[in-house]
């Protein structure tokens, strides 16, 4: 991987007059404490800013390893990512609650070449306070290793693989240990890790629930034309049409078609898709090319599947006219997401952003146990307030100010006022979270989700 300084890199520029891409590298300069990363080496794939924890804002608690500008195969993805809220509340005879803060990095082991002013090129992943093998359990390791400092390395360490680049970092607050990484592959996918730990303390013998806020400013193809959709996973027990196919899989969810049969292959089945030509709609180009085929046995054109165009499937071609073909089930329903909304996730439920005029959007997958807010003393819901926050960006909202007002619970329902998402500039807030039981700091319950790439990114 590439991570020059920012004097480096002009200097580079200045130099040879050329960057090393095709395209513009972005400009870092725009982007306090940030260096430039590009990776693979040759001909990279990723390139962004990135921003130590020590050095993020917004102040005062900062907001972890920031990335900004990230560009995958040339084209923008994020403006800015990165985690400004972060929170803590205890159960029942515990500590309260706390605000903590992701400004303060703190030693963990990594070695590599260069390693020095706070920048680790690796090899091999790093290992912080969450790596303690054989166990997690604190009370179950006799050298309770898991939860005490390790190592020298104070920054972030980029570690390269053969299909990913990870960058980790790790941070204090207090007895807490919090660790972040970014995980970029080199098919588009992207994975934030969030990872919870402590050392000993008093407080965390209780019962408690960790909070962390992604606030992923997307800007795919730049900030404006942004659409927001949800995805839920079709009700796979539903049969509109009763034939024995599930609507989430039936090809005709309103015709009752049992053999699903389908000619062309285009995803409807033959008796709800008279249209032969493939353009959407069914009219005298179809018909003339049911006439071509009378009587023989094309089975793209034999509708009712009998072996024989003839006078039946054109009765079935006339109830089609004018209509488009379907419509068919599939296994998600999506949603437009076109005002401000916040909440919980349902089971399954996916979310896009993605840009009205190219198409590229990412998909957020969440982790299977990224929202999980079950705890076994006390009720984690109303302190998380929600899942997901998909806003409008206003350049006032990287925070939710609570730090102006007091609480420790996440403000960011207050900016959700019913502005406009289409083809506007979008932020997807998106919170996960782990429970610790008393006594079992060394668990770190690694947290994320996954952000996959949707639509044609490959390189222009
Ligand atoms: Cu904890």
């Amino acid at each position: 991987m590439k991570s020059k300084s920012r004097l480096a890199f002009a200097l580079l520029v200045l130099v040879t007059g050329l960057s090393t891409t095709a395209h513009a590298a972005p400009d870092c300069s725009n982007y306090s404490d940030s260096r430039l990363m590009q990776w693979p080496d040759t001909d990279p794939v990723w390139e962004f800013c990135w921003r130590d924890a020590g050095d993020s804002q917004p102040q005062p608690d900062g907001s972890g390893l920031e990335l900004f500008d990230v560009y995958y195969n040339g084209h923008l993805v994020f403006a800015r990512a990165h985690v400004p809220i972060l929170n803590v509340e205890y159960g029942p005879g515990g500590c309260g609650c706390f605000r903590d803060w992701l400004d303060s990095p703190r030693r963990f082991d990594a070695e590599g070449l260069p390693c020095s002013n706070g920048f680790c090129e690796t090899t091999v992943e790093p290992t912080t306070i969450c790596d303690c093998a054989p166990t997690n359990s604190c009370d179950a390791n006799p050298s309770n290793a898991c939860n005490v400092d390790i190592g020298g390395f104070t920054g972030v360490a980029a570690t390269a693989e053969p299909t990913r680049l990870t960058l980790t970092t790790q941070t204090s607050a207090g007895w807490y240990r919090y660790i972040m990484k970014w995980r970029f592959y080199l098919d588009g996918t992207l994975e934030p890790v969030f990872e919870f730990g402590a050392t000993p303390n008093g407080c965390t013998d209780a019962s408690h629930f960790h909070h962390g806020y992604y606030r992923l400013d997307f800007d795919i193809d730049g900030a404006a034309d942004d659409e927001v959709f949800t995805e839920v996973q079709a009700d796979s027990g539903t049969d509109s049409d009763s034939d024995g196919v599930a609507d989430s899989s039936d090809n005709c969810v309103a015709v009752v078609n049992p053999d699903q049969n389908d000619g062309d292959g285009d995803g409807f089945g033959n008796l709800c898709d008279a249209d032969f030509n493939n353009d959407a709609i069914v009219n005298a180009v179809d018909l003339g090319i049911m006439k071509s085929l009378f009587f023989s046995d094309d089975a793209a054109v034999d509708l009712n599947s009998d072996g024989i165009v003839n006078v039946v499937d054109l009765g079935l071609l006339k109830t089609l006219f004018f209509t488009s073909p379907g419509p068919a089930g599939s296994a998600s329903e999506t949603q437009s997401i076109a005002t401000e909304t916040a909440g919980y996730a349902s089971a399954d439920q996916t979310w896009i952003v993605q840009d009205a005029v190219t198409g590229r959007g990412y998909r957020i997958v969440p982790g299977g146990q990224d929202h999980k807010l079950t705890a076994d003393t006390f009720d984690p819901t109303g302190f998380a307030k929600g899942d997901f926050w998909a806003l409008r960006q206003r350049s006032n909202e990287v925070d939710d100010g609570v730090n102006f007002g007091g609480g420790c619970s996440a403000q960011l329902d207050d900016f959700v006022n019913d502005e406009s998402l289409t083809g506007e500039d979008v932020v997807f807030w998106y919170r996960l979270g782990t429970q610790h039981i008393g006594m079992d700091e060394c668990f770190c319950g690694s947290r994320g989700p996954r952000l996959e790439p949707v639509g044609d990114w490959s390189a222009d």
